[in-house]
């Protein structure tokens, strides 16, 4: 709705895709209902998660899917953006998503599934090349079923967070910390992704993406130390991920560190993409290494770094810490337009959002606001931008952070399981209508 804070926005082109995101593990609950994952495993180990859950329950997504499809009609998105469990499809449940498949056509909302949302089942592992096999046969496995209703396809979601958080630092599942021995991790998931693509086309499809988290690095001050800290930052959160699926070759000196027959695995990673899915939060001020602890977004991290994370000054934060800086979207779009050219197909943002208490929540209405209008400069400025998805329809289980962060347009009552729209789903449906 527009108000004297809010303006109306900059339309958006025709065709445009307006979507909310949400993954399996963190909404669906039903858990004795599927295989386990890693993130049972890890989430069953004392002080893994901060409030002690686990997603047994989460949202109950698959006891309640009709109620949030209705959810969806009812904000009138185009599209819904949620994952595969992999180890729901692997003890025989993938009718479950045969039937959210039939809702949601129904229901008018075009459904795009992801994958591969980080729940790994149990007994898999990123480390072993063999993964990436199993999930290129899995892949063609969903496509057989779901892909004369699906048209539009998500690989992986953020390979960089479950590579850094889950094998790096250990904060994730599986829980390892391996530091820059977690590369393999890293290389195995960018060729099942490869792999996958290949799968999918050869089951029909024709509109397949994937879904990395990047942003602006900046260096904390013009200082050579820091300018290199930032550029070394910038490799391993951004180009490490997208330069081999879009250049098909890792950034200088990051090849060696990869297992196997590089060169090769190079050509199947770099498997044309029919768009290129952006999740966009925050940037990273980057500075040379410091003396003292250390960590970034609320993560410990361990001494000996070739860089250190520094405070944005001057800017609001969000519940979980992270500055709210909306320009960083223009600034995102339009360097990766600079840097990969017409090797950069079509842009999504599969994830933009915020975490934020209580139902009145305008905070969340700004943060989306501000971004939206960002994410229109990037337009002007030539980025070819064909969707947007806000993280998230409903509050969930945010991984180490239990279910105290809420990014969600509808509140999730735990204890009841009570969905209740906030202010910024009102807000965004009316968004959603003007734009129509
Ligand atoms: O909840 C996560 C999501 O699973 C992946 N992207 C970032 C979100 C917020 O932390």
């Amino acid at each position: 709705m527009a108000t004297d804070a809010h303006p109306p926005l900059p339309r958006f082109p025709a065709g445009f895709l307006w979507g909310v995101s949400t993954s399996a593990h963190q909404i669906e609950g039903a858990a004795d209902e599927r295989g386990p994952s890693v993130w049972d495993a890890f989430a069953a180990e004392p002080g893994r998660i901060k409030d002690g859950s686990t997603a047994a329950v989460a949202c109950d997504h698959c006891h309640r899917h009709r109620e949030d499809v209705a959810l969806l009609a009812d904000l009138g998105v185009s599209a819904y953006r949620f994952s595969v469990s992999w180890p729901r499809v692997l003890s025989g449940g993938i009718g479950f998503y045969d039937r959210l498949v039939d809702d949601l056509c129904a229901a008018g909302v075009r459904p795009v599934p992801t994958l591969f949302h980080w729940d790994l089942p149990l007994g898999l592992d990123w480390l072993e090349r063999d993964t990436a096999e199993r999930f290129a046969a899995y892949a063609a496995t969903v496509a057989g079923r779901l892909g004369d209703r699906v048209q539009k396809w998500i690989t992986l979601n953020e390979p960089a967070e479950h590579t850094l958080l889950g094998h790096a630092l250990g904060v994730h599942a599986p829980g390892r910390r391996l530091l820059f021995d977690a590369l393999p991790a890293a290389h195995h998931q960018l060729l099942a992704h490869g792999l996958a693509v290949r799968a999918l086309r050869a089951s029909g499809a024709t509109d397949i993406g994937i879904a990395n988290s990047h942003g602006p690095t900046w260096p904390a001050s013009g200082e050579k130390e820091d300018v290199e800290a930032a550029e070394f930052y910038d490799v391993l959160l951004n180009r490490l991920f997208a330069d081999p699926l879009l250049l098909g070759r890792y950034p200088d000196g990051v090849g060696e560190l990869m297992p196997g027959d590089v060169a090769a695995d190079l050509e199947v990673i770099a498997e044309p993409l029919d768009w290129y899915g952006v999740n966009y939060y925050a940037p990273a001020r980057v500075g040379a290494p410091q003396a003292g602890p250390a960590e970034s977004g609320g993560v410990p991290l361990p001494a000996g770094l070739p860089f250190s994370l520094r405070e944005i000054e001057g800017r609001p934060v969000t519940d979980f810490g992270w500055p709210v800086v909306p320009e960083g979207l223009t600034e995102l779009l339009t360097g990766f337009r600079d840097r990969y050219g017409d090797r950069l197909p079509p842009v999504v943002v599969t994830e933009n959002g915020c975490s934020y208490p209580g139902v009145d929540d305008q905070e969340r209405i700004a943060y989306l606001d501000g971004h939206l209008r960002a994410l229109h400069r990037a337009l002007e400025a030539g980025v070819d931008v064909r969707g947007y998805f806000v993280w998230s329809l409903l509050d969930n289980f945010e991984w180490a952070e239990g279910y105290a962060r809420r990014f969600g347009l509808v509140h999730v009552d735990f204890a009841t399981l009570e969905r209740t729209p906030k202010a910024s789903y009102g807000w965004f449906r009316e968004v959603l209508r003007a734009q129509r």
